[in-house]
């Protein structure tokens, strides 16, 4: 991949898009093609054959999906598979057509069964029942990487995966029924630090543990994987370390500067109990994060525009 070849990235408006986007500009890379949903359905299998056809991109990173966090993801269930599987198999079967040189398609750590041995080896794939508030987007991501794998065996197809761990930061999804719990936390102490509001309610037991990567340290993982990673299977990305969600509580509270209760909300789930992880593969490739998490909250939060949150 260098600066003369076209680039399509896929998703381009959500948080890892949009990283991967400036990534690119940011390395000199200038002939990027994007759609918005609004232009192109990826659903829409014949729209985005005629895409592939008019644009010819040589690359392209998939990172065009249905998103949200555990509530989302366990009340839209059918939209959660159906919507990225349609994505997923019409850029590839596209991008084969349309003979793209090579093709990243972007997963999650949700993939691995729900009480996988921690942290997370990529060996761990399809070895135990997943988790069930995540199992339909679960199931969706298994078959994107499955999908490059079966291309890659059969047509040659120079395909990728990537399995990025928990994200955050600039365009996040800031609605707090369908947000993740980062963004989810930075709004609630935000606006009961505003109203002067005694409490915060975190869901769940606060218990279960997370890890938590900064989406331009994923861009820069993801461009790096471009250049450095052709073969089956796929490449974890995280920072190896994790807390539990009342520790990244406390830490969002004390960057936002709230002073009143931190209070549990039992009656919604806690999901997965652990998802660290192992990230010795990516590692071994000579690649490491850079952005700490209080760093990164702490950039997050003085960007915030919080217009953009209703
Ligand atoms: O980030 P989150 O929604 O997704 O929730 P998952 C992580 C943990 O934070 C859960 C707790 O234990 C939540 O109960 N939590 C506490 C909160 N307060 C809040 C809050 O105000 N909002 C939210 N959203 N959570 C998703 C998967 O799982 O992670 C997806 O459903 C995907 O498939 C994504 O893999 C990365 O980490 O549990």
């Amino acid at each position: 991949m260098t600066p003369a070849n076209k680039i399509y990235v896929a998703g381009h408006r959500g948080m890892v898009g949009s990283a991967i986007v400036r990534k690119l500009r940011a390395n000199g890379y200038e002939n990027i093609v994007t759609r918005t949903s609004k232009e192109l359905d990826l659903r829409d299998q014949p729209a985005v054959h005629e895409f592939f056809a008019a644009e010819q991109p040589e690359y392209v990173f998939l990172a065009a999906a249905k998103v949200g966090g555990i509530m989302a993801n366990n009340v839209y269930r059918g939209e959660f598979l159906y919507d990225n599987l349609m994505i997923e198999a019409n850029i590839i079967e596209a991008a084969r057509q349309h003979e793209v040189k090579k093709l990243q398609f972007l997963g999650s750590s949700c993939i691995y069964p729900k009480l996988a041995p921690q942290p997370l080896t990529e060996d761990a794939l399809l070895t135990g029942p997943l988790e069930p508030t995540n199992e339909p987007y679960a199931i969706a991501k298994i078959t994107g990487i499955k999908l490059c794998d079966a291309y890659r065996a059969q047509y040659g197809c120079d395909y990728i995966s990537v399995m990025p761990t928990n994200l955050y930061g600039p365009n996040d999804n800031y609605n707090l029924e369908t947000s993740h719990v980062l963004p989810a936390l930075i709004r609630k102490f935000h606006e009961a630090k505003k109203e002067g509001a005694p409490e915060v309610v975190m869901w769940g037991t606060g218990s279960p543990k997370r890890e938590f990567l900064h989406a331009d340290d994923l861009a820069a993982a993801c461009v790096f994987l471009m250049h450095n990673f052709s073969d089956y299977g796929f490449v974890n990305v995280g920072t190896g370390e994790d807390l539990s969600i009342y520790a990244l509580a406390e830490t969002i509270k004390d960057v936002v500067g709230y002073e009143g209760q931190i209070t549990k909300d039992p009656s919604k789930p806690d999901g997965t109990p652990r998802k660290l992880m192992n990230v010795d593969k990516l590692h071994g490739m000579g690649w490491q994060h850079s952005i700490g998490l209080r760093e990164g909250i702490e950039g997050v939060y003085a960007n915030l525009d919080s217009a953009d949150w209703y």
